[in-house]
């Protein structure tokens, strides 16, 4: 079952129900905020404490960072980029199967088409395609934020990524990963040539994250100092909120750009299961 529900101040959303799972997409920034398969815990994690307000972004679930990933040179742009505080259109939904459904989302201008088609399953899949449609070239970054539910950072582990070099964005130097990714301070990174599956360990379950269209993956929790600062500043996410999430965010980013000639077209995936 697929319909469109609004709360009282007006902020629209897809609510999406199987037999296989159930999701929730807002049309602001066709922002994936709840994703849940059938007798299993929500797969991404969603602050309690976040608006749901147009023009602003989630915290917690599927954040779509473009057409730039991270701060702009321009200080007055957003962080992240402007998709994920803007209203899409709903151009197509579908109900596959009794296992399976999808919606398609579009934002454009003269410039650009850009779409986000998700299907909602056991799997669940997100298409994220940029086309040019003006006249010069197009350069982006871009990146699915995802926030993870997990029991607990500390029994959480990241595999997949081993020997990937990266960088560390606390530091701006350049890694290379040993063995598994675990979490006793801030991490984040953005790790480079990664062609692999990221399994995503916790105390009672496992997760995967293929990506195509992509070769950067970011892991970021923001630990106790930064958790703190955020929550004082955005009030969107309670103080010791980074004990319950972790994020694993396929990208095009940093040196992974893409320059899209006039009429070409770029497809970001992620697959989640
Ligand atoms: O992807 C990691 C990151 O760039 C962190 O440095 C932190 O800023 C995070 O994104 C959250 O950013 P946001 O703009 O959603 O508060």
């Amino acid at each position: 079952m697929i319909s469109l529900k609004k709360l009282p101040n007006g902020f629209e959303y897809i609510d999406i129900k199987n037999n296989s799972a159930e999701a929730k997409i807002a049309l602001n920034g066709a922002h994936v905020f709840h994703y849940k398969r059938v007798g299993e815990e929500p797969v991404l994690w969603l602050s309690e404490k976040t608006e749901f307000e147009e023009g602003t972004s989630i915290r917690g679930g599927i954040p779509i960072c473009w057409p730039w990933f991270g701060i702009n040179e321009d200080k007055n742009l957003p962080a992240h980029g402007f998709a994920r505080n803007s209203k899409f259109k709903i151009i197509k939904q579908d109900e596959i199967n009794k296992d399976m459904s999808s919606v398609t989302f579009k934002l454009e201008n003269k410039e650009y088409e850009l779409s986000l088609h998700v299907e909602v399953g056991a799997k669940l899949k997100l298409e994220l395609k940029t086309t040019n449609i003006d006249t010069k070239p197009f350069k982006i970054t871009q990146a699915f934020h995802t926030y993870f539910n997990v029991s607990d950072i500390l029994h959480v582990e990241i595999d997949g990524l081993n020997n990937k070099p990266y960088l560390d964005a606390l530091t701006m130097k350049q890694e290379k990963q040993n063995g598994s990714i675990t979490f006793k301070e801030e991490v984040d990174r953005v790790y480079q040539e990664v062609d692999t599956t990221i399994v995503l360990k916790d105390a009672n379950r496992t997760l995967h994250v293929e990506n195509f269209g992509s070769s950067s993956a970011v892991i970021w929790n923001p630990w106790i100092d930064k958790c703190k600062r955020m929550s004082l500043a955005k009030n969107d996410m309670r103080e010791d909120a980074y004990k319950e999430f972790v994020c694993i965010e396929s990208a095009n980013a940093f040196d992974d750009f893409i320059v899209l000639e006039p009429n070409e077209s770029h497809t970001l995936k992620a697959i989640i299961y």
